[in-house]
Parts: C-alpha cells; structure tokens; sequence
C-alpha cells in the first residue's frame, strides 16, 4: 500500500488534499505533542485514527516513538522509560495500528548540511557533505545545524555529547539489545510490528556513534530478538548514502526472512565521498534504481507499507524541507505505477 506521511494538525498539507493523490491509501502519523519518554494515551491514538479514516484512508505507521536517549545512553533512569515505551507500543496496538517506525540515532537522527540545495531544474532538494558538517560550530549548541536550530542549547548539547563518549558502538549494540528485548515481547502479543529505521546518513556524525549502517547490521537487529514483530524499515535513500550497500541485495537479505515491515523510497545522488544531494524519485535521477528496489521487495514476498520519501520543493511550494506535497505526491504516483507493473507480471 502506497502511505504518505502526515505531520498532524500543524501539517500545512492537510489530509483532504492528500487523500486526493489517487494511489494513497495509509497515512504515517504521529503524536508530536507528547514529550520524550513520556507513554502515549490510547485515546490519542484512537483518535488520530479516527480522523484520517474520517478521509477514506487508514493509519497504517506510527512513525515514530522517539526512544529517550537514557535508553540509547544505557542509563539506569532507562527501566521506567522502556516501561512507558512498552504502554505506548500496547496502546498502538489496541488503536489497531499495525508498524511502528523507530530509530536508535544517539542525540540526532536525519541530517543534512544543506536543506535547499539547488537541482538542475531550479527546484530544491535537502542534500549532506561531510566537510560542510565539520565546519558545523556545536559550542552553540545546534544553533547553525541545519533543521535542528531550536533543538538544543549549548548546555544541554554538550551535556549529551559528553555522556556519549563513554558509549562505543558496542554499548550502544547492548543497549538496543536490552531495549529490544523488553519491547519486542510486548509488540508481539500487541499485534504491533517494530521496524528499525537505518541510520541517515549511514555512518558516525559529531563523533556519535552510529551502528544501523548496513545490511549486516540490519540483520544483526532482526536475531537480537528471533521475531517476526522485530523488524525493519527499509530506508534506501539512507543506505544508499554509502555505495558500498547493495539495495536490492539487502532487501533479499532482510525481506525474504519477513523482517521488512515498512519501506521508505526516495533517490540520492552521491556527489563526493560522505556527500549526497537527494533528488527526484525515478531511477536515472540518482544513484538508486528503484525498479530494482521495489522488484526485489515483490520477490521477497513484502506486501506492506511503502511511502514516497523526502520530495523536492517545486512549482514555488514552500514548507517543511523534504515534507511539501507536490513531489511526494509525484514519488507516490511512480511508486504506485512502478509497483503495479510488477504486480501484475
Ligand atoms: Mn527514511
């Protein structure tokens, strides 16, 4: 099913509009209200549901529960956080709500160093460079990072990044591993399936470590906990950051296991080592061939949701960068033919 990501009431694209791109069915919804850590209300939930179905559609992903970083730090304050994290998952559950989309970033997840940078069209498009990211200055907390200005003070950034030194990617391995194994239970008996989101981009930032990188690592999530409510989101413009991640390879890897529960497509072209500039959706416009992507998702026997990922700003739409509706909704549209061509043999 073809889904669209919807920020909620504050979204200026409302869901009468997106119900009209013809192939959108679902919508990915959050609550954006609740602070981090704290349980989502079944009620709230039930009545995001609601609206959207108010518009013919169904609220097919959560995307996402933020995980608290004392979970991802391992601090002993993480018990009561996981607690909570567990209500929210059940409360998912009983809304009838099938995938939750998650992540396990430390301290920042998407992030890119340019959020208007300008295509050959004249339209506009998010875009990452490692050396422009090292001349990002965190002494005033996140104040010139670029969609993530107001997210920290300076106080509260070093605090983190301090409590960060002392976990390398292998504590941070055990301490998604303690996570998922007191979530992944719960989700299961809930009728609610967890899919990891990878890393974007796909390797350490600001000295964080990052360890959803790759197929490997993908993998390695799914025998964590031997599931089939412990799974994945494909993300391939995150992986593809790193051309070393065969896409279509790491969807046979993960899918034909049934651990895909969710994909994200969108193209990138990689401009350099480290650097990348997102672009239009079809193959050919970047580094991504998304016949291939969504073939090997068929033959892996998925059938789940699949949303059109960070489009370019176009015909003048201003808005939240990567979020406007006209080129996600052209994304959607290609993604919906690309898929029944392939359905139908
Ligand atoms: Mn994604």
């Amino acid at each position: 099913m073809i889904t669209f990501r919807w920020f909620g009431p504050r979204d200026p694209i409302p869901l009468a509009h997106i119900r009209q791109i013809p192939a959108v069915r679902g919508i990915v919804g959050a609550l954006f209200d609740i602070p981090v850590g704290q349980p989502w209300p079944l009620d709230r939930i039930a009545a995001l549901r609601e609206e959207v179905e108010l518009y013919d559609m169904s609220l097919t992903v959560i995307e996402s529960i933020p995980v608290h970083e004392d979970i991802k730090l391992g601090r002993p304050t993480r018990d009561p956080l996981i607690d909570n994290y567990c209500e929210s998952v059940q409360n998912m559950g009983h809304a009838g709500v099938p995938v939750l989309c998650y992540n396990f970033m430390p301290v920042f997840d998407w992030t890119r160093t340019d959020l208007a940078r300008r295509l050959e069209d004249g339209s506009t498009a998010l875009a990452y460079d490692d050396d422009a990211l090292a001349k990002i200055d965190l002494s005033r907390g996140t104040a010139d990072l670029p969609g993530w200005a107001t997210a920290y003070s300076a106080d509260q950034l070093k605090k983190l990044l301090d409590a960060y030194r002392s976990v390398s990617e292998t504590k941070l391995w055990d301490n998604l591993a303690y996570f998922l194994e007191r979530v992944v239970p719960v989700a299961a008996s809930a009728g609610v399936s967890m899919a990891l989101h990878p890393d974007d981009p796909p390797w350490s930032i600001f000295g964080l470590p990052r360890i959803i990188t790759d197929g490997a690592a993908l993998e390695r999530v799914t025998n964590i906990v031997d599931d089939p409510a412990n799974g994945i989101t494909f993300c391939g413009g995150s992986l593809a950051a790193n051309p070393k991640n065969d896409l279509p390879s790491i969807v046979r890897r993960i899918g034909t296991k049934g651990r895909i529960h969710f994909a994200h497509c969108r193209n990138i072209k990689r401009t350099g080592p480290r650097s990348f500039q997102e672009t239009a959706h079809p193959s050919g416009l970047g580094d991504i061939d998304m016949g291939a992507v969504l073939l090997a998702l068929h033959s892996a026997g998925f059938a789940g949701p699949i949303r059109s990922d960070h489009g370019r700003m176009i015909w003048g739409e201003t808005g939240q960068p990567g979020y406007g509706l006209n080129d996600r909704a052209l994304g959607a549209m290609y993604l919906h033919g690309l898929w029944e061509g392939i359905t139908r043999g």
